[in-house]
């Protein structure tokens, strides 16, 4: 790739994303855009409304060609893609690809070439419509696994912008990353970024030993030294690997926690699910990765043993549909919606459900409602960037109150450590941690929820997007005085 010239008005800070943070609208006379939910939207949103940059993004829609449109005082460049290239870019290479890979292989990763050809031509268009909106010297943020190969094609292009990458996704060990046919080029790809966030240290470490161990480049500390490339077009550079371990807007979930409409939604929902004494709930994207299935399973076991009836308790298991044009994704459906039949089947009476099961998405403010409603969360992800989800039930426990079962095996179980922590695989031990969740004593709930409210509070998605930015900042003021490798 040739460098190309910084566009006359171009934007500051950019956010380079698979998905533009909006839906379309067609349901009214006049197609419309509306702000979307979602885990990066959640963390980013914030930061581009404060510094108004501009949003690069798919806009969800194949084959069509849309102009860039302001929203929200942010300015979105969506970024087209074809039928053919959803399928292997976005469901094929990004999402059975290393979307398995790189939560452990639950699900056997697949390899084939013609998606990896449609992710290389999918990332640069998204690097060119980067290096065509970035100012001279602007700040660039790329986002997750879809656009790896983004920062080193945005470096040839446009040496004179600052590149981070955050990798929302857990990043594997050596061991199971190495099975990537093209890893050279992925982590090339990753590289070519000055600053790479991951959620948690023992991602960034694997990065690092990936870097060393394939590429053979030395690393100090946080820092990789990477060659020049002269076929890749890219000079000789550092680039530093570190955890940002990305959280919620705290603040907004308080303000919702405190309306007094969704507080009485909240009893509403109570009411409604038959006033049971206790309210267990989960909530996720419909995923083999986020452990419903064995957190049914747990569940079913204490109803088949007497442990726990439905006569006190009763679960709430929302999921959102996710990725359903995917084989996997149809499985682990039917696999859940099996499970949740016999549960009830099996322990359901009139009024009395066993599990309440959701398979749709709800507003922000219904979601708030059932988080308040519920006594005890259950988060068993097998394996979780961070989880959002768990960090959303803490911010709206007002009441501090309230327990949280989180699988050691999400990011948020860094920050959460007040909370139950469980190895979803061993399932007596969830069931363990589910007892006591349910019967856990007033002022044992409030020491554990009222720790990581505080922690919470100052934890955020904007200290969260700040520390990250500074440091990319810091290492651009530096970059003058940096050995070259
Ligand atoms: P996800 O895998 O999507 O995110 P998560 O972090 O839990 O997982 O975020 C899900 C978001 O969607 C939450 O904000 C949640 O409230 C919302 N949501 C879920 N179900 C919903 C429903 N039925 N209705 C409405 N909203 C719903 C990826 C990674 C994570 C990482 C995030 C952010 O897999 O590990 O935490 O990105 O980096």
């Amino acid at each position: 790739l040739e460098p190309v010239p910084a566009p006359a008005a171009g934007a500051d800070f950019v956010v380079v994303a698979n998905r533009l943070p909006v839906d379309r609208d067609t349901s009214g006379d006049e197609p419309t855009w509306r702000t979307s939910p979602g885990g990066l939207v959640t963390g980013v949103a914030p930061v581009m409304r404060s510094r108004e940059g501009a949003w690069i993004g798919w806009a969800g829609i194949a084959d069509e060609e849309f102009e860039p449109f302001d929203l929200d005082s942010m300015h979105l460049v969506p970024v087209r893609l074809s039928s053919e290239e959803v399928v292997r870019y976005y469901e094929g290479f990004s999402n059975a690809t290393l979307w398995p890979l790189f939560h452990d292989v639950i699900v056997p990763p697949e390899f084939h070439r013609t998606w990896w050809e449609a992710y290389q031509r999918v990332n640069e268009r998204f690097a060119r419509t980067a290096a065509q909106t970035a100012a001279a010297g602007a700040t660039v943020w790329v986002h997750d696994y879809q656009l790896l190969l983004v920062p080193e094609m945005l470096r040839a292009l446009r040496p004179d912008v600052s590149i981070g990458f955050f990798n929302h996704i857990p990043f594997p060990p050596w061991e199971i990353f190495s099975q990537l046919p093209w890893r050279r080029e992925i982590l090339a790809g990753a590289l070519g970024a000055d600053l790479i966030g991951f959620q948690r240290p023992a991602d960034a470490a694997n990065f690092r030993r990936a870097a060393r161990i394939d590429r053979g480049w030395s690393t100090a500390g946080m820092d990789i030294r990477v060659p020049a490339d002269p076929e890749r077009g890219t000079a000789a550079h550092v680039s530093r690997a570190a955890a940002f371990p990305i959280s919620i807007d705290a603040e907004e979930l308080d303000a919702y926690s405190h309306d007094p409409q969704i507080i009485e939604r909240a009893a509403q929902i109570r009411r409604d699910l038959g006033d049971p004494a206790v309210v267990i709930l989960g909530v996720d994207r419909m995923d083999y990765t986020k452990g419903i299935r064995h957190r049914l399973k747990a569940y079913g076991e204490l109803l088949d043993s007497g442990a726990l009836s439905t006569d006190d308790v009763t679960l709430v298991q929302i999921a959102t549909p996710s990725r359903e044009r995917l084989d996997q994704y149809q499985q682990i459906r039917t696999e859940v919606e099996l499970a949740v039949g016999r549960i009830n089947g099996e322990h359901s009476g009139l009024g009395k459900q066993a599990v309440h099961y959701f398979h749709h998405s709800f507003p922000r403010a219904e979601m708030t409602a059932f988080y308040l409603a519920a006594d005890v969360m259950l988060v068993t992800a097998l394996r979780d960037g961070m989880n959002l989800v768990a960090k959303e039930y803490v911010a709206c426990r007002t009441g501090d109150d309230g327990a949280l079962v989180l699988s050691e095996f999400a990011g948020a179980a860094d920050q959460l450590t007040q909370a139950l922590m469980v190895n979803p695989h061993d399932i007596a031990g969830l069931k363990r941690a589910i007892r006591r969740a349910v019967e856990m004593p007033k002022a044992a709930q409030h020491r554990r929820m009222q720790a990581m409210r505080r922690r919470l509070a100052k934890e955020n998605v904007q200290a969260w997007s700040q520390a990250f930015l500074d440091e990319l900042e810091e290492l651009d003021e530096d970059k003058g005085g940096q050995a070259t490798p």
